[in-house]
């Protein structure tokens, strides 16, 4: 038996869409999932009781920045990630590769590994299959992902296809390597751009070496959204019925509702705490610029229909006086707010599936947020 499995509970009628939930040692998550994201274990100005508030369900943090800092071998010292940071919930931690392609130049790829430079020191590194394996075992995350190349878009045809061969032969070598399959479930990821023949065969050669669940990887590196609406219709048919399946960094409200009518179970991005962070709120009506001079006799909450702590508590007057001034508690409630509105959302996602009707759900958040695409 698998460390991580999943377990559908049913396919809405009307969209497609999957409801199921993920079982992993740190307990079982509800699908379709965002997972807020908490790079260096930390979801940025949120702790983890917040978290808990919020009901957040897995969280997800990276490799490649906590190999450089801590570094695995204290987080593994403290007993591993859940308990360095406090968090007992599931954690799922992307394999480096990602990072290492969007935030180093001067990085060269061989067939052995990645070799680039440090993006704090300069300092030279190399990573490759079997160390990003090391490190996912020692931080200790209920699900690691393999390490793979996402090119950049777009790419030529050719140097797709030596790519994905060469994910593919990485994603054999991470099976290889990981040494803790029986606590830790190891995701391969589908690359292969836009290309249709490119994800069928990495998506065939990933499928083959029976991950307990898969990935798609290559998306939202700037392609236009039916673009990416298209390489998930045209991917998720060869993919296992029984296994999860994750949009790797993609986090507007519109992409999730999207992905999800694709067959899409788990979410991650950096967008509802990044944008935050310069009092961009996310709200039920579409985005909201907290900082703009209309706002600063505004005593309503930042969304008049969310449930929120803040939105309870808390006016956009205010907010936008605290981001105004620099003041790291509006920091706090914007990120707050926008991961709750991110979870709620896919609370209400899952509630369309149980009731068939997810394509009016959609119909219905596009018409309010400001969405009025087909
Ligand atoms: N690969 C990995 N992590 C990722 C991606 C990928 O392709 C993406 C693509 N948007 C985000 N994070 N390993
Ligand atoms: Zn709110």
């Amino acid at each position: 038996m698998s460390a991580v499995t999943y377990e559908h509970i049913k396919t809405c009628k009307q969209s497609g869409a999957r409801l199921g939930k993920v079982h992993t040692p740190h307990g079982t998550f509800e699908t379709p999932i965002f997972m807020p994201v908490g790079t260096l274990a930390t979801v940025k100005t949120m702790s983890p009781e917040d978290l808990l508030g919020m009901n957040a369900q897995i969280i997800l943090s990276n490799t490649y920045h906590l190999w450089l800092r801590p570094g695995e071998d204290i987080i593994k010292e403290a007993g591993g990630l859940h308990q360095f940071m406090n968090w007992h919930r599931p954690i799922l931690t992307d394999s480096g590769g990602f990072q290492v392609f969007s935030l180093s130049d001067l990085r060269n790829i061989t067939e052995e590994g990645v070799h680039f430079r440090n993006h704090l020191s300069g300092e030279k590194l190399f990573l490759s299959p079997e160390k990003a394996m090391r490190i996912q075992n020692d931080l200790g995350p209920d699900i690691m992902m393999a390490f793979d190349e996402c090119p950049p878009y777009p790419a030529e045809h050719a140097y797709m296809k030596a790519s994905v061969e060469r994910t593919s032969r990485w994603a054999e070598r991470c099976l290889e390597g990981h040494q803790r399959p029986q606590d830790q479930g190891l995701f391969g990821i589908i690359q292969g751009g836009e290309y249709e023949d490119l994800r069928r065969q990495s998506a065939e050669d990933l499928v083959s070496l029976d991950f307990p669940g898969y990935a798609i990887g290559g998306l939202s590196v700037g392609e236009p959204k039916d673009v990416m609406n298209q390489v998930l219709e045209f991917t998720t048919p060869f993919l296992p019925e029984n296994k999860p399946r994750y949009l790797m960094g993609v986090g507007t409200a519109d992409s999730l509702i999207d992905g999800a009518i694709r067959g899409i179970d788990m979410f991650d991005c950096v967008l509802p705490t990044r944008i935050a962070r310069n009092g961009t709120l996310m709200t039920s009506e579409g985005r909201l610029v907290v900082r703009n001079a209309k706002f600063a006799r505004d005593f309503r909450p930042l969304d008049e229909n969310c449930d929120c702590y803040v939105c309870q508590n808390h006016s956009r007057a205010y907010i936008r006086h605290l981001i105004k001034a620099n003041e790291t508690l509006g920091l706090r409630l914007c990120s707050y707010h926008n991961l709750y509105f991110l979870l709620d959302l896919m609370e209400k996602v899952r509630g369309a599936i149980r009731e068939d009707r997810l394509l009016d759900f959609r119909e219905e958040f596009f018409e309010q947020y400001g969405f009025n695409k087909p």
